[in-house]
C-alpha cells in the first residue's frame, strides 16, 4: 500500500466493538467524511490483548486496566487512519468527553453513547489524544502504512 504522507496529519481512530456491534460504524464514518476529513486506511479486526496493551500503555496501571482490555477486545473493532489539517484535535472535537452521559449533544459520544454498567466506560471511539500519541497509535495498528516492507 501506499505509505502515509509525513507532510500530512493523521490520528488514528477507532470504532470500538460496542459501536461495531450496534451497527454504528457507517454512521461514525459518515461524520468524518462530512466533517472533510480523508480515510486512509480501514480494517475490521479482533484485537489481541497483546496490542491493546500497546495500545492502551498508558492506562496500564489504573484499575479499570483489565476491565478495558476485556471491553476493548470482546469482539471486532473498526481502527481507522483519517488525515486532515488539524484532524488530532477535531475528531477529539467530534468524539465529546470520555464520559458519554457527559459528553455534549452533537458529539459522537454524546449521541450515540450513554453509561454502561461495566467497570470499563464504553464510549463508542478512541481519538489519538496528540501527535506524539498518533505517530506511536498507527505503527502499531498500520505498520504497513508508515514502514516500507
Ligand atoms: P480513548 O483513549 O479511548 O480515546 O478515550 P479518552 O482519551 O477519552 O479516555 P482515556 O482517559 O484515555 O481512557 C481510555 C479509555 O478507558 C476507558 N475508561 N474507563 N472506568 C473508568 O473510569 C474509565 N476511565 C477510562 C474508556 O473506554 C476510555 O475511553
Ligand atoms: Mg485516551
Amino acid at each position: 500500500p501506499e505509505l502515509l504522507d509525513p507532510d500530512k496529519e493523521h490520528t488514528l481512530v477507532l470504532i470500538k466493538p460496542d459501536a461495531y456491534e450496534r451497527g454504528l460504524t457507517g454512521e461514525i464514518l459518515r461524520r468524518i467524511e462530512v466533517k472533510g476529513y480523508r480515510l486512509k486506511g480501514l480494517k475490521v479486526k479482533k484485537a489481541s490483548r497483546e496490542l491493546l496493551t500497546a495500545h492502551y500503555v498508558e492506562h496500564k496501571d489504573q484499575p479499570f486496566f483489565p476491565a478495558l482490555l476485556d471491553y476493548m477486545s470482546s469482539g471486532p473493532l473498526v481502527a481507522v487512519v483519517v488525515e486532515g489539517d488539524r484532524v488530532i484535535e477535531g475528531f477529539r472535537t467530534m468524539m465529546g468527553q470520555t464520559n458519554p452521559t457527559l459528553a455534549a449533544p452533537g458529539t459522537i459520544r454524546g449521541d450515540l453513547g450513554r453509561d454502561w454498567k461495566t467497570p470499563a466506560v464504553q464510549n463508542v471511539v478512541h481519538g489519538s489524544d496528540s501527535p506524539t500519541s498518533a505517530d506511536r497509535e498507527i505503527a502499531l495498528w498500520f505498520p504497513e502504512l508508515v514502514f516500507k516492507d
